[in-house]
């Protein structure tokens, strides 16, 4: 399987994210990449694929412009103020009753387009998530010329970022980019599957009043994990998109044994919609000795993960999200890969 890849993420890099009332090292670092590259090298899989430069169309096709703009220039009006070094970061959040309409003020726009406190921005930000999409966008082109198989290394991830907001290590919604992609070159039926351990709520959102993109999340319950606010069962999709959005939330500790229903549940239901082209959101934090996740899989159970979606029988892009556990992010992304060939 062809791997896409490019060290421009590596700068993206330095920040610190609260965890509740400590200030800790940022979880999501370059050094994930590096770990998830030697995993699959590992495992067999080294044919690493430069990526192409697509134009921003792609990426204003899912996400406000004036969105956009910020991500680009932020930590430039942020260094004014604080010099360089450090992190711009939000302070309040636009929320009920209180003016959401960005200005020229860089603290104005962070309160208005990011949800949380784990999106830093610093000097390298921009560029690795620019790469990112491009990462994307290059499994797109290659899936749409005929390959089977290909996995986006995209760094940082995306499922948490909607059209006008980052949050939770996500700024652009590389999925989401790369499903409006195929709709653009006319296949017309797109499913994304979402293994992050968190639900992806940027996804969702972006798709959920339509009924070209089909969603299906596994993740930990709402009432017990980011992102709280959504993720719950009875978010089926709205309008057009009504039940073309699937949430399979699972308490703390789930293991092998209730993943794996869950998994062949979504898998069923992708089955039934027959896409065209199907999109992995693979995220490895469900691990049971993940720092961000609580779930309980263990290395082999992600050979399962990959070989129950191969079943499915659909060309499959695969697209990097969360997994923090250095020790075994690696042989844990490698075994999804290489349960999936098998
Ligand atoms: C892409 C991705 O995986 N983003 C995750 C962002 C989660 N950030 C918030 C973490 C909330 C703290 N949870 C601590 C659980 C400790 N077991
Ligand atoms: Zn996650």
């Amino acid at each position: 399987m062809k791997l896409i890849y490019t060290d421009d993420h590596r700068e993206h890099a330095g920040a610190k994210e609260m965890r509740y009332d400590q200030m800790i090292p940022m979880s999501e670092s370059p050094e994930r990449m590096d770990l998830v590259i030697q995993g699959l090298a590992d495992a067999g899989f080294q044919d690493i694929v430069k990526p192409d430069v697509f134009p921003d169309d792609h990426i204003h096709a899912i996400h406000d412009p004036g969105f956009v703009r910020f991500l680009e220039v932020a930590y430039s009006l942020w260094k004014k103020e604080f010099g360089p070094g450090g992190f711009a970061t939000a302070y309040t959040f636009g929320m009920r009753g209180m003016d959401q309409v960005p200005n020229e003020s860089v603290h104005s726009m962070l309160s208005c387009y990011t949800f949380d406190v784990c999106v830093p921005i610093v000097a390298g930000t921009w560029k690795a998530v620019r790469s990112a999409v491009d990462v994307a966008l290059t499994g797109s082109a290659a899936i749409t010329a005929g390959e089977r198989a290909v996995f986006s290394l995209c760094r940082p991830p995306g499922h948490h970022a909607s059209g006008d907001l980052a949050g939770g290590y996500c700024y652009l919604n590389n999925a989401a980019i790369a499903a409006q992609f195929y709709l653009n070159a006319g296949i017309d039926r797109i499913a994304i599957l979402d293994v992050d351990y968190h639900h992806g709520n940027g996804t969702q959102r972006i798709f959920y009043e339509r009924n070209d993109v089909l969603y299906l999340s596994l993740h930990a319950r709402p009432e017990d994990e980011y992102p709280f606010l959504m993720g719950y069962a009875q978010e089926t999709g709205a309008c057009e998109g009504e039940n073309y959005n699937v949430n399979l939330p699972m308490p703390l500790a789930t293991g092998w044994h209730d993943y794996r229903e869950a998994l062949q549940h979504a898998i069923s239901r992708l089955q039934a919609y027959r896409p065209d082209v199907l999109i992995v959101s693979l995220g490895v934090d469900t691990y049971k000795d993940d720092p961000v996740g609580g779930f309980a899989l263990e290395s082999e159970d992600y050979l399962r993960i990959g070989e129950l979606i191969s079943l499915a029988g659909l060309p499959t892009h695969f697209i990097l999200e969360g997994g923090y556990a250095m020790a075994a992010l690696g042989r844990n992304v490698g075994n999804v890969i290489t349960g999936f060939e098998k």
